[in-house]
């Protein structure tokens, strides 16, 4: 594909800006933020190996996992290129263990949105060369504008975002986001730092032949998920099917986006909610789902009706085709 002449990620923010439901100009100036730290953060996942930025950091974070020199890196440009855009007034991440107030917006009549964030999904794939992702998720504020932000504006159900996304830094860099009209996809031009449109009104397939689950887990699995691997794995006419997990969502999710495919994350007796987090992993994951004709929920529930209680809640996750996640839905609830 000759990516010169597709159209560039700016123009195609700026040429649908008026399918957003709020002020255009802001939503331009939030994701051409996000579209700036992606391009400095995929600079810095390409050198990993070469320059001493890979490894452990030392620290733990929130969730108590081991913080790699990357993550905490991507942790802070995205603050950091948030932060200089006005139209931000708070900003929740995995790596934080509280929200981030932007000071020189809460005062400001513009800083309506709140971001929250996976800045480096499936960071512990990095030593070993393997796919990682960034994850965002876009509210407005429900606080009046130009007070301080609160915890009630990040504790907002995946139904009321206005805009979501991921970056997948693989073999190669795309974007994929959605503002509520279709999932569009761009790739990374790197020789000239520029996004290209490469995959334009994306549509997850009903059906799937591929599931993604961490096998290692499976005596935890409740007895629902434990039946729907028996029917994955049966030989029959069109199964079984085949088991393909990266151990980044983003990447995971990429391929079963394109390909068809359902991913779980479920419940178990390590993780009685499950691993992955509510705000800023399924939350935008599951708005992506629906708008290319998926579906998410943790098993029995639409994910994003779930109401969130707490910043770094996690959930069980089901999501992919449609198809799929209604027939692992249905083991659910026979168990
Ligand atoms: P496990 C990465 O930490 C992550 O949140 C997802 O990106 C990934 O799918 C999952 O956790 C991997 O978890 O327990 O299978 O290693």
């Amino acid at each position: 594909m000759n990516l010169e002449a597709g159209q560039t990620l700016g123009e195609f923010i700026i040429e649908n800006q008026k399918d957003f439901q709020y002020s255009s100009g802001e939503l331009t100036r939030l994701l051409s933020s996000i579209k700036l730290a992606t391009k400095i953060v995929n600079h810095k996942v390409n050198q990993a190996g070469l320059v001493d930025i890979i490894g452990k950091f030392g620290a733990e974070n929130i969730q108590g996992e081991e913080q790699q020199k990357l993550d905490v890196f991507a942790n802070e440009v995205f603050i950091k290129t948030l932060s200089q855009r006005e139209v931000v007034c708070g900003i929740a991440s995995e790596e934080s263990d509280d929200f981030v107030r932007i000071e020189n917006c809460q005062n400001s009549e513009l800083s309506k949105y709140v971001v929250l964030i996976d800045p480096l999904d499936g960071s512990s794939n990095i030593d070993v060369n393997v796919s990682v992702g960034t994850i965002f998720s876009i509210y407005r504020r429900v606080t009046p504008a130009g007070t301080p932000v609160q915890l009630e504006d990040f504790l907002q159900p995946g139904n009321k975002q206005v805009a979501a996304g991921y970056v997948v830094y693989g073999s190669s860099t795309m974007l994929i986001y959605t503002t509520g009209n279709g999932v569009n996809g761009f790739t990374l031009n790197p020789s000239i730092g520029t996004f290209y449109l490469s995959h334009p009104q994306m549509r997850i397939p009903e059906d799937g032949k591929i599931y993604s689950i961490n096998e290692g887990n499976y005596a935890m699995f409740p007895q629902g998920v434990k039946e729907y691997l028996k029917y994955c794995q049966k030989v029959e006419e069109d199964r079984p099917y085949t088991s393909r997990y990266i151990g980044s969502l983003c990447a995971d999710f990429h391929r079963n986006l394109i390909k068809g495919g359902i991913y779980i994350y479920p419940s178990g007796t390590k993780s009685p909610n499950g691993k992955l987090r509510l705000l800023y992993e399924c939350n935008p994951v599951a708005f992506l789902a629906e708008q290319a004709g998926g579906k998410a929920s943790d098993g029995f529930n639409r994910i994003m009706d779930i109401q969130p209680t707490e910043l770094h809640q996690r959930v069980p996750f089901f999501c992919g085709s449609k198809n799929m996640v209604e027939k692992a839905e249905e083991f659910m609830v026979k168990a």
